[in-house]
């Protein structure tokens, strides 16, 4: 069985989730009951909490013992004897959640039957005059938490300023949750003990406390120890009373808020969700767009840097693609990414976007009651306005990988160079016979390769190796474009995935959550 102080605790988080998915009505009932219990119950629930505080020796223990009927606390001669509060619980279990949160560290279960102690959580608290700074910390802790205070009074101390100026005069407005009981009676005559509580009452009143009740004991002899249980008991009863008045509330309003949560299937988004709005908007990003642009300008810079130098230089004139959108400059890790100059997602992509995002909803939403499957819906579209701004973003945060050329392509370059001294050679040799022959002066003897002169063979053949070789690089470099293409299109994908997950597919997860916390409050506070 659940505890009262939970219940209320789980019908407010309800309410508080509920707000704008279910009926108003409702919800503001099930809050209403759930504030209206916690003032009274939020914290110790059905439990009725009692304290014995007061100063060291005054007997707290003594008649902790006197009213449980036990042994369980120690009392004694040595000051002070109490260093952990302790704690006797009447009823079939500890309620540890409540004893955690009153920071009691000794607990005594006492069985109970009904209509006696039952849920009756007694504590003996260390003295709070203690020159020991823990325990005045215990003793401030308790205070605020318990349902009554009974502040145990010795004969001798009973006026003690620093237990009225510290505690019962700053309490005064909890004086009717609040009771003295003068200990240690048996020491006084009959006429003393009435001078003392008459002393007493007329202190109390002074102090603001008349609502604060007084009541005679002696621990050692058990007079009046009876009268104390009495009173103890009353206040247990009437916990108890406004515990079951105030459960049937929670039951009712948690009732009256249970169909409006629903009972089907728990909702989840399936992790294949995403994927068909994911390509919707990598299609609305402009990703072909910019994969054709990648392999362009990779073509661009491979013929540059691999054609015959002789006529490579053309390619430097043709604009790079990537430059004309506004992707692949290099910049800085903190400066933010740039608008690109992507065109627009045309009537057609947005459809798709607008498509997808309702389609996710829908599936998310399936099943749920009307308000929580608009909420689903909502949460899904909220970020529409923003995802084109949000995927340019993404597309110009993208690296598309395009900073260095491959190591082949510088060699081929060199090699392209050497090339051309070697037809320089080659020409320039020619030229020298050509002028030779024209002095009429005998030529410089040139070996043959076959039957061709050196000087033709250097000219000549460096040229053709050299457009040979540019040729086969093109096929190079072509290749190279198409692995960068693929390479960019996964990499657009993978941040316009992110795009998604984080400004569609996190909200609706977030409203999933939320409807899935709802449904367990409502079923903790049932
Ligand atoms: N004569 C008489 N002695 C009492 C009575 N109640 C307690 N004592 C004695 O007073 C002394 C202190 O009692 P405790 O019950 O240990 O006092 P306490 O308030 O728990 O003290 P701390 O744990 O130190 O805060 C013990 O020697 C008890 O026997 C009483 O009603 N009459
Ligand atoms: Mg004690």
């Amino acid at each position: 069985m659940t505890g009262l102080a939970e219940r209320i605790a789980a019908l407010n988080e309800v309410a508080r989730l509920s707000r704008g998915r279910a009926d108003d009505g409702l919800v503001e009932a099930a809050a209403q009951v759930a504030k209206h219990a916690s003032s009274r119950l939020a914290f110790s629930g059905e439990w009725t909490v009692v304290a014995l505080a007061g100063a060291t020796g005054s007997g707290k223990s003594s008649l902790f013992n006197a009213i449980t009927g036990t042994r369980l606390a120690t009392t004694g001669v040595r000051r002070p004897t109490t260093s952990q509060t302790m704690a006797a619980v009447w009823g079939s279990e500890l309620p540890d959640d409540l004893l955690d949160w009153l920071a009691v560290s000794r607990r005594h279960l006492i069985p109970a039957p009904q209509n006696d102690y039952a849920n009756l959580v007694l504590i003996d608290v260390p003295d709070h005059d203690s020159t020991v700074e823990d325990h005045r910390v215990q003793v401030d802790h308790l205070v605020d938490l318990v349902d009554m205070l009974v502040w145990v009074v010795d004969p001798q101390k009973y006026a003690d300023a620093a237990l009225h100026e510290r505690y019962l005069v700053p309490l005064a407005g909890h004086g009717e949750v609040m009771l003295v009981a003068l200990n240690q009676i048996d020491r006084l005559a009959d006429a003393e003990v009435d001078s003392c509580m008459s002393d007493l009452r007329a202190l109390l009143d002074r102090e603001g406390l008349s609502a604060t009740g007084t009541v005679a004991v002696s621990a050692l002899s058990g007079t009046g120890v009876p009268q104390l249980g009495q009173t103890i008991l009353r206040a247990v009863r009437e916990k108890r009373m406004a515990a079951a008045r105030l459960g049937a509330d929670i039951t009712r309003a948690a009732a009256a808020l249970a169909p409006e949560l629903g009972t089907g299937e728990l909702p989840a988004l399936e992790r294949s969700a995403g994927r068909a709005l994911t390509d919707a908007l990598v299609s609305a990003a402009g990703s072909d767009v910019v994969v054709e642009a990648v392999g362009g300008a990779w073509q661009r810079r491979g013929a540059y840097a691999t054609g015959w130098p002789l006529v490579s230089w053309v390619s430097k004139l043709r604009v790079d693609p990537l430059r004309r959108l506004r992707l692949g400059a290099r910049r800085s890790e903190i400066e933010p990414a740039p608008h690109t100059s992507l065109p627009p997602a045309s009537p057609v992509q947005t459809a798709q976007v607008d498509n997808a995002i309702r389609a996710l909803g829908d599936e998310a939403s399936a099943g749920l009651p009307r308000g929580w499957a608009d909420a689903v819906k909502s949460a899904a579209r909220a970020s529409r306005p923003s995802l084109p701004a949000k995927l340019d973003a993404a597309v110009a945060g993208t690296d598309l990988r395009l900073e260095r050329g491959p190591l082949w392509w510088s060699i081929t370059r060199i090699v392209q160079w050497l090339l051309i001294v070697v037809v320089v050679v080659g020409v320039a040799w020619l030229g020298l016979d050509i002028a030779l022959a024209y002095l009429q002066l005998p030529p410089i003897p040139s070996p043959r390769l076959g039957r061709v002169p050196a000087p033709t063979v250097l000219a000549v053949g460096g040229t053709v190796a050299g457009i040979v070789m540019a040729l086969v690089s093109r096929l190079g470099v072509w290749l190279g474009a198409r692995r960068k293409s693929v390479q960019a299109r996964t990499a657009i994908r993978k941040s316009v995935a992110s795009v998604a997950a984080t400004e569609i597919v996190a909200p609706v997860n977030a409203e999933l959550d939320r409807y899935r916390r709802a449904r367990e409050a409502i079923r903790v506070a049932g």
